[in-house]
Formats: C-alpha cells, sequence, structure tokens
C-alpha cells in the first residue's frame, strides 16, 4: 500500500548499486545490531518488518526504528512555504555507505535529481531541504542507494 499526500506524493525507493566505498557504519553492521541472528530473514535492506512502508535499508539511512512503525516521524516532511514547496528530509552522514538523492518530477513519470541544502545539523545528521516554486505540478521523493563494498 502507497501512502499519498496531498498535494505532494513522496515515494520511497530502496535500490542496490554496485560501488565499494569505505565507512564507519555499515548497513549490515546495523542490521546486526538491530535484529538478532534468528531474525535474519527480515533483516534485508527491501525487507519492512515493522510494516510502515519504510525498507529496512530506508530505516538505516533515515534513522528509523526497524521494528517499530515511526515512519510519521522519520519520513521526509512537505510544506508549503512563500509561494515554494518545500521537502525536508533528515540524512545521517556516519552512514556512508547509503546515498540519499532527492528527485523531483513534474508529471511523476520523469524524475530528475534535484538540489538540496542543509538547514541544520545536529551531531551527523543533517536536515536538508528541497524546494520548488508553485506552479507546474511539483512533486518530490527521496532515493535510498545502498553502496555495496
Ligand atoms: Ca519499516
Ligand atoms: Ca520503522
Amino acid at each position: 500500500m502507497k501512502k499519498r499526500y496531498s498535494p505532494v506524493i513522496m515515494v520511497a525507493m530502496a535500490t542496490v548499486a554496485l560501488s565499494p566505498v569505505a565507512v564507519a557504519e555499515t548497513f549490515g553492521g546495523w542490521a546486526g545490531k538491530m535484529f538478532t541472528p534468528e531474525q535474519s530473514a527480515i533483516a534485508g535492506p527491501a525487507a519492512d518488518p515493522d510494516g510502515d512502508g519504510m525498507p529496512n535499508l530506508l530505516e538505516y539511512a533515515l534513522d528509523g526504528d526497524p521494528l517499530y512503525p515511526d515512519a510519521t516521524e522519520v519520513l521526509p516532511t512537505s510544506a508549503v512555504e512563500g509561494g515554494a514547496l518545500v521537502f525536508d528530509f533528515k540524512r545521517d552522514t556516519s552512514r556512508a555507505d547509503v546515498v540519499l538523492t532527492v528527485e523531483r518530477s513534474a508529471d511523476l513519470k520523469t524524475w530528475s535529481e534535484a538540489p538540496s541544502e542543509v538547514l541544520s545539523v545536529r551531531k551527523s545528521v543533517e536536515k536538508r531541504r528541497a524546494s520548488a516554486k508553485l506552479g507546474n505540478g511539483a512533486y518530490f521523493r527521496l532515493r535510498a542507494v545502498q553502496q555495496q563494498g
């Protein structure tokens, strides 16, 4: 089931890319802390054991709890401010093996990468914002891509 927020539709995606990086925290290390060995069947990046619509990779990237439905606190938010649509999200910079990309579309068919700016930083977590002038359709989505070493 997809959650829809009018007038903005947020789509969470998780895909896997092959590109090695050296990291401090990794998805595998995080999953090892969050799940017991007996829970390995629900510990993969695409699994969503708490059923909140965020796959584990996105829980990891956005500092969510994979076993507690916390999507309303963790997922990006959108609002209209000063004639612009703003899309705010958090990024934990210590989790360098996952790359978060904001994408923008006017028609929900063609998506392109959109710039975002840092609003504030707390420890390793950046609060970032992408914005678009109101007028034509504007949709944002956040894509999480795991970089595998
Ligand atoms: Ca989840
Ligand atoms: Ca969750």
